[in-house]
């Protein structure tokens, strides 16, 4: 235990991992808002120190969970910028950013929730898998274009974040039929669209997203019906420009079976990775706040966006 984490930070970890937060953009939002916290309570007395306590509130933020590429990149919006001579420079350095990041993490999701919107007619019906708030972000700038949508949205097991799409579609007035997953293909043929969002996406256009993603997109090419992705490019990874593949996780059995359960079924291997990854050619478009993107032209956006990034991370001993 690192004395000079602050509670908020260490809090905020524990959410993380515990996935109390969990979504892309929430996580990336919970950790930055820690990092403000941290440097807000700041005791260090040197710029090195104030620097180095930085640096551990991010490694601990890091190593919540490892697909989700907003995590990283929100760690690094932060701390890369980070400068001053005095702490108090320091401070109000991290401050700012901070600020700024989370300005701009929810003006981008409202930007793309407009473009994918525009994708989306009146009386149409999207299919959604696990919860995204950028998915949903283009649900509610149609509803408020005007259009009548309808929602089937796969319950996604095993932690069943198809609920919470539910729950919020249903306040938006959505008319909703919740389905298991194992449904999703017979229900297709009712869908206009398969609305997903990302946690990574790589140089590719490979997506990585909630698992079963990958499954709903071949079944939803084979029905003729199109796969939109809604992804800020927060979601964007940079190390995949480089040959990096992105980690997936896998969390714990328990999620799947019950100790009493695993005790009933016998002596088995539970096997529980929380993403999978969908191969560009089965998705239609990435919609980002900088537009929509067909998949195979998204290194093109990353380029741009990470074109000068080298080096370690600001995370690491320097
Ligand atoms: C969440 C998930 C979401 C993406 C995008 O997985 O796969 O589709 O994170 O969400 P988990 P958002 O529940 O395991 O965190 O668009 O809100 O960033």
């Amino acid at each position: 235990m690192d004395r000079d984490i602050h509670p908020a930070v260490a809090d905020a970890a524990e959410d993380i991992a515990s996935m109390e937060v969990r979504g892309a953009a929430a996580i990336a939002d919970a950790a930055a808002a820690a990092l403000g916290e941290q440097a807000a309570a700041s005791e260090a007395e040197t710029p090195t120190a104030f620097r180095a306590e930085m640096r551990a509130a991010a490694r601990r933020l890091h190593e919540t969970r490892p697909t989700a590429v907003s995590l990283p990149n929100a760690l690094r919006y932060v701390l890369r910028d980070m400068s001053g001579d005095t702490v108090a420079g320091l401070r109000a350095s991290v401050e700012s950013s901070v600020t700024e990041f989370r300005y701009e993490l929810d003006r981008a999701q409202e930007n793309l929730g407009q473009i994918g919107a525009n994708r989306l007619r009146d009386g149409d019906t999207v299919m959604t898998h696990c919860h995204s708030t950028d998915a949903l972000s283009c649900v509610r700038h149609a509803l408020d274009d005007g259009k009548e949508l309808s929602a089937i949205v796969k319950e996604t097991r095993p932690r069943k974040q198809g609920h919470i799409t539910a729950r919020q579609l249903r306040e938006w007035g959505v008319p909703v039929t919740l389905v298991v997953d194992n449904a999703a293909r017979r229900y297709l043929d009712d869908a206009d669209h398969v609305l997903v969002g990302a946690d990574s996406i790589a140089a590719d256009g490979s997506v990585v997203n909630k698992i079963g993603t990958s499954g709903l997109a071949v079944n939803a090419r084979e029905r003729g019906v199109p796969i939109m992705v809604a992804a800020q490019t927060l979601k964007l990874h940079p190390a995949t420009m480089t040959g990096h593949t992105v980690e997936i996780e896998m969390r714990d059995e328990e999620e799947v079976l019950s100790p009493a359960e695993h005790e009933e079924v016998g002596d088995v291997t539970v096997e529980n990775p929380a993403f999978d990854v969908t191969p560009p050619r089965y998705v239609d478009a990435i919609v980002t706040e900088r537009g929509q993107f067909p998949p195979e032209s998204i290194v093109t956006l990353m380029r741009e966006l990470f074109g000068d990034q080298q080096g370690g991370e600001p995370w690491e001993e320097s």
